[in-house]
């Protein structure tokens, strides 16, 4: 009953699947998934690694730019969590650029098991143009998204009271109201009951 899976978001098993450079060499979308995107060095490999418990699953690094390839990860094999590569990474080439937002918008429409893309920000930055963009296109898509902040841990007091109202003012500018967000850190742990809270729920949604 619907009512009561809710209440199970607890996760038991993460375990790496595959790697793909082509949507076409994705698992098969037997189970929902969820979809990790983000600048380069967001903090997307630290935040699969902080909600599966650990901490050596998704390669984090201090070299952003890394990730180049869609990674599967199965999760009690009830579900699966994507790593994307990030995007944004100044050092990159215009050509790989565009290459990364030709297969990372394919994979996006193509996945029918995808229940909602994560969409993270670092809650240090203001707003970013390329995150607004994504952002856009995915609302033109029809793609429904939550918003992730990384990185609380990092704020102050004062940082930590501000950040959102300001991130929200410019996200109105261009949105009727706020999709759901979840504030997050890989180092503490913050956000994760929430953030698995809101995948067991909406699991529930997926059509069997
Ligand atoms: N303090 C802090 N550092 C973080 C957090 N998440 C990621 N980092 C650091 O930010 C850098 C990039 O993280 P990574 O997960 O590899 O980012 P990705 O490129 O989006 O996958 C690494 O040096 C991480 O240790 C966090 O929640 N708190
Ligand atoms: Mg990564």
């Amino acid at each position: 009953m619907a009512s009561s899976d809710t209440t199970r978001w607890e996760m038991r098993e993460a375990t790496f699947v595959k790697s793909s450079a082509l949507p076409s060499e994705c698992p098969r979308p037997d189970r929902p998934e969820y979809a990790f995107i983000g600048r380069s060095n967001v903090g997307k490999s630290s935040l699969l690694n902080m909600l599966t418990g650990r901490n050596k699953l998704a390669k984090t690094s201090g070299t952003p730019g890394k990730t180049q390839l869609i990674n599967h990860f199965d999760v009690d094999g009830k579900w699966y969590l994507v790593d994307l590569p990030g995007f944004g990474y100044a050092k990159v080439s215009k050509k790989d650029r565009s290459k990364w937002m030709t297969v990372t918008q394919q994979y996006l429409r193509s996945r029918t098991n995808l229940m909602c893309v994560m969409m993270l920000v670092d809650s240090r930055i203001p707003a970013q143009k390329v995150d607004l963009e994504f952002m856009a296109w995915m609302g033109e898509a029809g793609l429904p998204f939550v918003l992730v902040f990384t990185k609380v841990d990092k704020l102050n007091k004062t940082e930590r009271e501000a950040f959102l109202p300001a991130y929200e003012e410019k996200m109105l500018e261009q949105w009727h109201k706020m999709p759901p967000l979840f504030v997050t850190s890989g180092n503490t742990g913050e956000g994760r009951e929430e953030v698995l809270r809101f995948v067991a729920a909406t699991n529930v949604l997926y059509p069997d």
